[in-house]
């Protein structure tokens, strides 16, 4: 017998979950992680707050991405602005990143069709709720940018159960074959809403499955922003120089309910949520950038007063918008309705105008 073929996954970490900094990627500037852990503590306080909103009747739902801060700031902070990223509804931090602003982010979770007309960035794709769906759109994106021979990237997030679907290995394999300028970056945060990781597939690592597609796979530990950073970073390059795709898989935790619908206590312990708070990532950089001289008391103070601010100042604007017509529910689904729709329309223009929350 022969090996007809070999492969392995390499993993990536940096910084540890005591915020120790072991053999630094090369040329690593600690000064560009401020702005990093600033959007990530304003997503972490973004979070509550949109979780308060919903309980108080004020927010449909909402998707906390409570833990994956590092894996959705960290992967926006080495895109740049001309790529396109096509999101998942648990990317608060990359959204944020990019110039998403609070008030659009909260307008979305209100069924507010101008939660996806977002003022910039205007060429990122609107929230994918439909899983992995978005793959396919992703190496759509990334074959225009090959065809018009620019050099931009197309970043799709996905969480870990999305990768069981046919839309992801249709993707990866399409994006392998034609060399496209796409990263595929899983955000494996241990559940599938109440599917633990190890029930979604029978490989090793989520990264592997780029194999099939002939294309590497990378593994990170996503609470590492250092390390997300990196791999994320160098799959971005790769694809702008046209060295094909990347799957890169970051090693997370959602450290609470799937969304505001669900109850994570039903499916899982209270000591495996408790030992992934060790894991979590903000204060881990917090540590790092404390013990470099780059942070302190006064900082955090103050980062906390000015993040209370503008959350505040934006709920109050989105409380204060008045509410679009109902008829926007069917208003930008065609150029042109079908029929039926414009019977539903009708009557939806016979009703009294929605309300948020
Ligand atoms: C095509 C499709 N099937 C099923 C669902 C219902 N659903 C919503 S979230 C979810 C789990 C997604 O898990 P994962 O991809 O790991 O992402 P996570 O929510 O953990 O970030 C499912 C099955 C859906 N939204 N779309």
């Amino acid at each position: 017998m022969k090996t007809a073929a070999q492969f392995s996954v390499p993993y990536f970490q940096f910084l540890d979950a005591r915020g120790e900094l072991a053999e630094p990627p090369p040329g690593l500037a600690l000064n560009a992680l401020i702005p990093v852990y600033r959007t990530m503590a304003f997503t972490r306080a973004f979070d509550a707050r949109a979780v308060a909103l919903q309980r108080t009747g004020q927010l449909r739902t909402f998707p906390s991405s409570l833990g994956e801060e590092a894996a959705t700031v960290g992967l926006a902070s080495v895109m740049r602005a001309e790529d396109v990223l096509l999101p998942t509804y648990r990317e608060t931090g990359a959204f944020l990143w990019r110039g998403v602003t609070p008030v659009e982010i909260f307008l979305y979770w209100a069924g507010d069709e101008r939660g996806s007309c977002v003022a910039g960035p205007r060429e990122d794709f609107p929230i994918s709720v439909p899983i992995a769906s978005h793959c396919g759109h992703a190496t759509g994106v990334a074959a225009a940018f090959q065809h018009r021979k620019q050099a931009r990237v197309a970043v799709c997030v996905l969480g870990d159960g999305a990768t069981s679907k046919g839309d992801f290995y249709e993707a990866v394999n399409l994006a392998g074959i034609w060399r496209l300028p796409t990263v595929f970056v899983v955000i494996n945060n241990g559940w599938a809403i109440s599917v633990p990781a190890a029930r979604q597939t029978a490989c090793a690592t989520f990264a592997q499955k780029a194999i099939a597609g002939g294309i590497p796979g990378v593994q990170a530990d996503g609470n590492d922003v250092v390390a997300v950073r990196h791999v994320v970073g160098q799959a971005i390059e790769r694809a702008r120089s046209g060295d094909g795709p990347t799957v890169v898989e970051l090693l997370s935790y959602r450290l609470t309910d799937h969304t505001t619908a669900d109850d994570a206590r039903r499916y899982r312990s209270a000591e495996e949520v408790s030992a992934a708070w060790a894991e979590e990532p903000l204060v881990r950089l917090r540590k790092l950038l404390a013990r470099e001289g780059l942070w302190a008391k006064a900082d955090e103070e103050a980062l906390i007063a000015d993040n209370q601010a503008r959350l505040e100042a934006a709920v109050a604007e989105y409380l204060a918008t008045p509410p679009q017509p109902l008829t926007s529910i069917v208003d930008y689904l065609y150029a042109e309705l079908p029929a039926e729709l414009v019977a539903q329309r009708a009557e939806l223009a016979a009703r009294e105008g929605g309300h948020h929350g």
